[in-house]
């Protein structure tokens, strides 16, 4: 079997990291594109030359031409300014849409049957932007938000009970902004519920109640807490890491059943957006978005999250994006 070659755009700082990820686990040969002369080229030299230590043997390389993508079959897009301190993702709306449609544009002249994760942001816009550019079926373009998002809320959860984040899950849904949406009730440690084992730990309801949505306003402004402390840029080693969980389900076909910002066909009473649903990945891409019953609160809160999905499409084709 020959190996799948994996283009990521945008060679800054989450595709830096993706590269090694994906060069550390063996996913694939790389193709590193940014318009920055140079760069690609420095970065995967870098990490090509730790090949003797890491043990791998894939091909490495970074490009300014889009040529070098040709055939690609995923391609992880980076592209776009991140967020400086007191910015709010949309407002880099008009920057990053203007970069977004230049690589939609490439890819699909160069990569024309690839799979495509999106994690550039304000994600939401820019996944329904490149769609609606490359003409893309449904199943073939999706955006990284919620398995980090969800991977934030259970760090909380398991830094405040103490237990293992691995025998948590917890699911966060809607956009990738301000208005997503940590499912409280479905949030778990190993099957047990969440609030049962802070309701036990407290002794008090009231003190449970206060304690999760603590966490879950934390979960919401996690990634404007790091811009914060970084100063010069946002998150980039876990969203990085959030996508390769993505793209090894779609490349080793695993269908993990994955947070991920897909397009939604009449799913949870939503038509012609894309939204953080759980999703089905693998060897088609997004299989499958699955649903499940959400309660009346619950269902306010994606409602919510939709409204502020839509209205930033809405500012975008208003805008002529
Ligand atoms: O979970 C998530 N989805 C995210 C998304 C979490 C954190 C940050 N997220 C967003 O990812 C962030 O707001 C940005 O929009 C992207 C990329 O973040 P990163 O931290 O990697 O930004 P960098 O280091 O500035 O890298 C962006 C690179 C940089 O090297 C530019 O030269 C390049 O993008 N760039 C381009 N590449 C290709 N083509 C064009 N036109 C282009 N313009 C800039």
């Amino acid at each position: 079997m020959s190996r799948k070659k994996i283009a990521i755009i945008g060679g800054g700082q989450i595709g830096g990291v993706l590269t090694q990820l994906i060069a550390q686990k063996q996913l694939g040969d790389v193709v590193l594109f940014d318009i920055v002369e140079d760069l690609p080229q420095g970065k995967t030299l870098d990490i090509a030359e730790a090949a003797r230590v890491d043990g791998y043997d894939i091909k490495i390389s970074g490009t300014n031409s889009y040529k070098d993508i040709a055939g690609a079959d995923l391609v992880i897009i980076t592209a776009g300014l991140p967020r400086k301190p007191g910015m709010s993702r949309d407002d880099l709306l008009v920057t990053n849409a203007k970069i977004m449609k230049s690589v939609a544009e490439a890819v699909k002249e160069k990569a024309p049957n690839s799979i495509v994760i999106i994690i550039s942001n304000p994600l939401d816009a820019m996944v329904t932007l490149f769609k609606n550019v490359s003409g893309f079926p449904a199943n073939r373009v999706m955006g990284q938000a919620g398995v980090l998002d969800s991977s934030r809320f259970a760090t909380f959860i398991s830094w405040e009970l103490g237990v293992s984040v691995k025998d948590i899950n917890a699911l966060v849904l809607g956009g990738h902004g301000d208005t997503m949406v940590p499912v409280i009730r479905y949030a778990n440690v190993n099957g047990i519920p969440v609030m049962e084992l802070l309701e036990r730990k407290y002794n008090d309801k009231a003190k449970a109640k206060e304690v999760i949505n603590a966490m879950v306003e934390r979960t919401k402004m996690a990634g404007g807490e790091v811009v914060k402390l970084l100063k010069t840029g946002s998150a980039f080693y876990s969203p990085a890491s959030s996508a390769i969980q993505m793209a090894q389900s779609i490349l080793y076909d695993e269908k993990r059943l994955l947070s991920t910002c897909a397009y939604l066909n009449g799913e949870f009473g939503v038509t012609g957006y894309y939204v953080g649903v759980p999703a089905i990945l693998g060897a088609n891409g997004v299989e499958k978005v699955v649903e499940f019953s959400l309660n009346e609160e619950e269902q306010a809160l994606m409602n919510n999250s939709v409204d502020a999905i839509k209205k930033l499409v809405e500012d975008m084709q208003r805008l002529g994006l």
